[in-house]
């Protein structure tokens, strides 16, 4: 079956994500909390990343922090995709981002590795949504909950750390083909597990990060990513909340990423809206707005934006960045794009 919007939805954002062409663009940010709000420092400056993210006051204050100053239609739990991994089994520390002091090189390691029951693995995190639903239902606002993608979680696991070109992880595809896929399988049934907790606690749309697809050819893609994203999709299809796909650098996996069963595809600044208007038919656009242009100045802030929006006319648009705010990101920039996307008509 089909999923289909819950009846009446008059959220900007709900609405787009179920296909409507909406004559406001609804807008919300990648990395939207972060570093570069000083409030955000502030609790920084005393808690450890695992702190914030496993203490939900401080990851509900956080995930409000940037709809306190903006007028975003979306909030996205504060979290990361790394989250649910300390309980099957990996450590992991973050500086700033994931690292392993032992990554996974060997299919006696990947053996080990535990599922954790859906309950178990993150508590905190069903903790805060039921902090964040009850705020951001008074505000009007959508709450999206997310996890990574099979395969871009594998790639933390095995390499270890962030990498240029992740080669360790690509050569252990290629060299241990049958452990690749256990770790797959593994960090499938985690990851549908732990989705299905964050819609149960109250997520209303759920984001499947895909940061480091674009490393692989279409027939990698094809082998490792396809069918573990078709599972955790497919094991969200019963709530009827929308289910969007973010992969980056990907335009080559496009041909094949267009019969995804999901709601919305998020699409980088690489390729613009315009041409993927036809790619993606059965799907609305998220994105695709350069996050360094949010470095410069208003005036190119609006023309880049005024691009962007005018390239996704005529059809379901959900106005992003093609990746996350970058740290260097002045917050009255954030402000100027909100405002301009909002005040900017898609059906005259
Ligand atoms: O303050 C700090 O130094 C921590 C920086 C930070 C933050 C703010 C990390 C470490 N994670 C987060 C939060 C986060 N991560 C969110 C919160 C919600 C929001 O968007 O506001 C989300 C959705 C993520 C998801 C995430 N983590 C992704 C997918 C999105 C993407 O940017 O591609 C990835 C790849 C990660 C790994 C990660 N965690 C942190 C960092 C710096 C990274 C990237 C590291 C790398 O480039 O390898």
């Amino acid at each position: 079956m089909e999923p289909s919007p819950p009846a009446q939805t008059r959220n900007l954002f709900l609405r787009a994500a179920w296909g409507e062409n909406t004559a406001q663009a609804p807008i919300w940010l990648m990395r939207q909390a972060g570093r570069y709000l000083p409030e955000y420092m502030a609790i920084k400056a005393h808690s450890s990343f695992w702190e914030m993210v496993r203490t939900p006051e401080l990851a509900a204050e956080i995930t409000l922090q940037p709809l306190r100053r903006f007028d975003l239609d979306a909030a996205i739990l504060f979290s990361d995709i790394m989250t649910p991994l300390p309980a099957m089994g990996m450590e992991i520390e973050f500086s700033p981002g994931p690292v392993l002091p032992n990554p996974l090189r060997s299919a006696k390691a990947i053996e080990q590795l535990v599922v954790p029951a859906k309950n178990e693995m993150a508590p905190f995190v069903a903790q805060t949504i039921g902090l964040l639903r009850p705020e951001l239902d008074a505000m009007g606002k959508t709450l999206i909950g997310f996890g990574g993608a099979p395969l871009t979680l594998a790639t933390y696991a095995i390499q270890g750390s962030g990498s240029k070109d992740f080669e360790a992880f690509r050569a252990f595809l290629h060299q241990e083909p049958q452990a690749a896929h256990r770790l797959l399988e593994k960090l499938t049934q985690t990851t549908i597990a732990y989705l299905q907790m964050q819609v149960e606690a109250g997520a209303e749309a759920i984001q499947l990060f895909d940061s480091w697809a674009g490393l692989h050819s279409p027939s990698i893609y094809r082998q490792f990513a396809l069918p573990y994203i078709t599972q955790v999709f497919k094991a969200l299809e019963g709530y009827r909340i929308p289910r969007i796909y973010l992969a980056v650098g990907a335009s080559h996996l496009y041909s094949v990423i267009k019969d995804l069963e999901c709601e919305v595809v998020s699409v980088d600044w690489r390729t613009d809206l315009s041409q993927l208007k036809a790619v993606f038919n059965h799907h609305a656009l998220q994105g695709n707005l350069d996050p360094t242009v949010l470095l410069t100045n208003p005036q190119t802030i609006y023309n880049e934006a005024t691009q962007v929006l005018e390239a996704g006319l005529g059809k379901a648009h959900i106005f992003n960045l093609g990746h996350g705010l970058l740290r260097q990101t002045p917050p009255d920039h954030v402000a100027r794009l909100v405002d301009w996307v909002h005040s900017y008509n898609r059906l005259s």
